[in-house]
């Protein structure tokens, strides 16, 4: 059964997503999105998403929620709370036990860990080779996704995403994040002088997080600098950008 990716492929939740399945061979199609006209805040899309974000992901019988009553969602959740009960004592992890059972979470990282997860076996392996390494490269996930992203996010939103839907960008924001960013950045650039990959010496879902905020700031928000200014850092996006499952996913956007 083929996932739908419901997204453009130009927006960097998405391309997590996607990424992590044509690294890991999954077949999928892309159903587009168009943020610029604010569909993803429509109410069809709400049912989907009740944020209005994208990515949302389908997966064969798999139901997204959104378009339950509300007495169907009270024995979901019942059905739910058994289910964990149960799984927990097996020490099975519930929460990706809950994602298989009755949706994707909507949720980039937690879409893109899923897949890493369900497909470990197959091609790299994106959480590590052990516990130990699975906690680590959580631990850089987490770094990506509460110290990264923002003060990436917010200067590639007014740099590139506000003057494209011919907004004026704010400046002081972009200026103040660029400050933080650099600092985030040093600590990149400590750790991949001695790894070459940020949680160790293989690739990892880690690194493939921060590929579509990266290509956002080098190729769209005239930052580049920033990763080139640092030997370390410049190296391991060279690397990570050459892999063949990004490379066919920068084909899909031309
Ligand atoms: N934490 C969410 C964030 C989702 C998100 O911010 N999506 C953006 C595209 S990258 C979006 O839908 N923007 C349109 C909007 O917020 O209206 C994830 O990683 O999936």
């Amino acid at each position: 059964m083929v996932v739908k990716v419901y997204g453009p492929v130009k927006a960097a939740c998405p391309q997590r997503v996607i990424a992590c399945l044509l690294e890991k061979g999954v077949e999928f199609e892309v159903v587009h999105v168009d943020l610029d006209s604010g569909q993803q805040k429509r109410p069809e899309f709400l049912l989907l998403q009740p944020f209005g974000q994208v990515p949302v992901i389908e997966d064969g019988d798999l139901r997204l929620f959104g378009e339950d009553s509300i007495f169907s969602w009270i024995i979901a959740y019942l059905i739910i709370f058994l289910i964990v009960t149960l799984y927990s004592f097996q020490a099975r992890d519930p929460i990706l036990f809950l994602s298989t059972c009755f949706h994707e979470p909507p949720e980039s990282r937690a879409i893109a860990r899923y897949y890493a997860t369900k497909y470990d076996e197959r091609g790299d392996k994106l959480l590590g080779r052990n516990l130990e390494e699975r906690a680590i490269v959580d631990q850089w996930l987490e770094v990506e996704a509460h110290n990264f992203n923002d003060v990436v996010y917010n200067p590639v939103l007014n740099l590139v995403v506000f003057p494209r839907m011919g907004k004026q960008g704010d400046l002081a924001t972009v200026n103040a994040c660029e400050r933080k960013l650099e600092k985030v950045l040093d600590v990149y650039e400590h750790r991949l002088s001695g790894s070459a990959y940020l949680a160790g010496d293989a690739f990892s879902l880690a690194d493939l997080s921060h590929l579509p905020a990266i290509r956002y700031l080098v190729e769209d928000a005239g930052l580049g600098h920033m990763i080139r200014d640092r030997k370390a850092v410049s190296a391991w996006w060279d690397t990570i950008s050459g892999r063949p499952a990004w490379k066919k996913l920068l084909q899909l956007l031309n």
